[in-house]
């Protein structure tokens, strides 16, 4: 019995998850490409840590992608780089406890491909976070989704070039400090068309999040069931974005 206990917490110690691959209204545009993103499939649990804004260390792309304002950006997460860490790996995209909000956010940079991720100023411009009726948080519909999570590019934004940042946050262990768990990978983009839009209600990450904001410091599970008892939850940070009417 403790033997098994121990490779049990083991397992879901590593079933962690990589946003490794982007997608523009519907096309893949390959494996790392365009991105900044971890090597290794580790969480970042502290909201002052640098690595908050791209991830954990690995590669970078030095090509950037060619958006329009209004482009449905896809971003894909696996349990590892390549996907699956062994056939039917029960854990890919990403093992179904870590619930919790998926968040996107864009940083306008000089080039996109070169561009340092400290310092910038973050805006969000989508969250899928949870739905109190259904009990369903983000993760779920990525994972119903075969690792997918989507954001439309701000049709008023302005042309040029942006990093941006999808965020996963997996509250399952919530409920100690330095117990949530942040997932993330940039972005390179060019993005053209849209309008004049320069949002100035903007963030720094890190800086955004407290390690005791009530979205990140959270006991979700509520009579052995991770839905927050059904009572709304907010996302940490700001609201999305919206274009001025
Ligand atoms: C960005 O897009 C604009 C408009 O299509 C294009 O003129 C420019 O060359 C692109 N820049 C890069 C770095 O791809
Ligand atoms: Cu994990």
């Amino acid at each position: 019995m403790k033997t098994t206990a121990v490779i049990a917490l083991a397992a879901s110690a590593q079933a962690h998850s990589i946003f490794q691959k982007l997608s523009v209204n519907g096309a893949d545009q390959g494996q790392l490409v365009g991105l900044r993103a971890p090597s290794s499939d580790y969480p970042v649990y502290n909201v002052n840590d640098a690595q908050l804004a791209c991830g954990l260390p690995g590669s970078q792309s030095n090509q950037v992608i060619n958006v329009k304002a209004g482009d449905r950006i896809g971003a894909w997460w696996g349990h590892v780089l390549g996907g699956e860490q062994y056939p039917n790996d029960p854990d890919h995209p990403i093992a179904s406890s870590h619930k919790g909000p998926i968040s996107t956010y864009m940083a306008r940079v000089d080039n996109a491909a070169t561009a340092s991720s400290s310092g910038l100023r973050w805006f969000k411009i989508h969250e899928d976070s949870f739905d109190t009726s259904t009990g369903r948080w983000g993760v779920d519909n990525m994972i119903a989704a075969g690792g997918w999570s989507y954001a439309n590019i701000p049709t008023c934004l302005a042309p040029g070039q942006y990093l941006l940042r999808q965020e996963l946050l997996a509250l399952h262990s919530a409920y100690n400090s330095m117990g949530a768990q942040f997932y993330q990978s940039c972005a390179q983009l060019n993005v053209s068309g849209g309008g004049s839009y320069v949002p100035s209600n903007t963030v720094s990450i890190p800086g955004a999040y407290r390690q005791d904001d009530p979205g990140i410091l959270i006991q979700i599970w509520v009579n052995g069931v991770p839905d927050n008892g059904r009572k709304p939850y907010t996302a940490p940070g700001p609201r999305p974005m919206t274009c001025p009417a």
